[in-house]
Parts: C-alpha cells; sequence; structure tokens
C-alpha cells in the first residue's frame, strides 16, 4: 500500500460541492482509504493572475495503485469532472495533482515525484500543513517550507454542513 499526498483544485464551477464527490471517486476508483483531509481554502490564483480565485484542498490516502496507475486514474477523474486541458495554469473545473507517493523519486515525462512546484506554492502548502505539518518531503518538512512562503489572500472557508 502506498501513502499518497493529493492537491485538489479549480476556479469554475461550484468547487466545493465537486470536491466531496471527487474524493468519492479517488476512494472508489484507486482502491484508496482516506486518512485525512484539509479544509476548503480560497486562494488568490497563481501562475496567470487574470482568473477567478481558486478553492484548494488536499488529502492524503492509502492506496493500493502504483504511481502511474494513480495518475492516470486521477487524470479520468478530472476528465469526468469536465477538465478541458488548454491553457497551462489557467482556469479549470477539477485538478488534481499528486504530491508525493510515499518517499518514491521519479522523473519521466509523464510523472514527476515528488511534484516539481510543490514548495513554491502556499496553495499547496497550507492546506498541507494542516493535515501533514511534520511530513519531510524531499528532505524538507511541509511545515518548514511553508515557512518561507507567503500566505497572503489565502482564507481558511468554513467547514460545509
Ligand atoms: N505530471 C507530472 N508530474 C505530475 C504530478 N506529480 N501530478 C504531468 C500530476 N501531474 C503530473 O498537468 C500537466 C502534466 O503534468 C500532466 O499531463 C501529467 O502527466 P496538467 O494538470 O495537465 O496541466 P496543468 O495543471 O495546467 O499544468 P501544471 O503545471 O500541472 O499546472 P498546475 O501546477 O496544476 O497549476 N492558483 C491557485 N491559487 N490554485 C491552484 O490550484 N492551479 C494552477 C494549475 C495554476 N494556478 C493556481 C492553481
Ligand atoms: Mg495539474
Amino acid at each position: 500500500m502506498g501513502n499518497v499526498l493529493i492537491a485538489l483544485g479549480g476556479n469554475i464551477g461550484d468547487v466545493r460541492a465537486t470536491f466531496p464527490k471527487a474524493i468519492s471517486n479517488i476512494l472508489g476508483m484507486a482502491q484508496a482509504t482516506l486518512l485525512a483531509r484539509s479544509s476548503d481554502y480560497r486562494t488568490p490564483p497563481w501562475g496567470e493572475e487574470a482568473q477567478d480565485p481558486f478553492i484548494n484542498a488536499c488529502v492524503e490516502v492509502e492506496t493500493s495503485l502504483d504511481p502511474h496507475a494513480l495518475l492516470f486514474t486521477l487524470q479520468k477523474i478530472e476528465k469526468r469532472f469536465g477538465r478541458v486541458r488548454d491553457q497551462r495554469w489557467g482556469p479549470r473545473t477539477l485538478d488534481l495533482d499528486l504530491l508525493a507517493y510515499d518517499d518514491a523519486v521519479i522523473n519521466q515525462p509523464d510523472l514527476t515525484l515528488p511534484h516539481p512546484r510543490l514548495f513554491e506554492r502556499a496553495f499547496v502548502l497550507v492546506p498541507l500543513a494542516e493535515i501533514a505539518p511534520d511530513r519531510v518531503i524531499a528532505g524538507r518538512s511541509v511545515a518548514a517550507a511553508l515557512a518561507q512562503l507567503s500566505t497572503e489572500g489565502i482564507e481558511r472557508l468554513p467547514d460545509l454542513h
């Protein structure tokens, strides 16, 4: 079984309603068990700034799929939720990024682990620090990496009931 951290993001449609459905899909399609789920956060757009704010969250799951099979499954789920891949860093209904899979280090064209832009992104590290502050990824703890970034404009959203 692999221990996996996955980032969820989106800024088109009712993203907060999409997330629980996407998580159910991950658990079902990746034969996974949910270990932790962060709150949802509203985050300023990163990379391409002329777009709506994003909602971001992270989950920790345990899965029997290997990293490539898991990536393929996440991409299938993105498509199912209407993800159209056009503009890099552009608006999307659902983005599922594989952040880390155990301590696997993979450098292949279709899969890089740990996720190469993880440490530049407060929109990933803020939710991740809520569920796994002491996790060490590529030699750095999540909390220590987050302390290097500005979290300006990131807002934790109250739970939906
Ligand atoms: N790929 C390689 N490694 C991985 C991995 N560890 N996890 C490949 C997931 N995918 C991985 O991704 C491009 C290719 O990366 C995939 O085909 C896969 O084989 P993509 O999802 O198709 O393209 P993308 O998402 O547009 O590009 P990229 O660079 O992954 O963008 P990001 O990093 O997902 O950024 N601002 C805020 N506040 N919040 C956000 O969530 N998201 C983005 C998108 C931009 N700005 C944002 C947010
Ligand atoms: Mg992506």
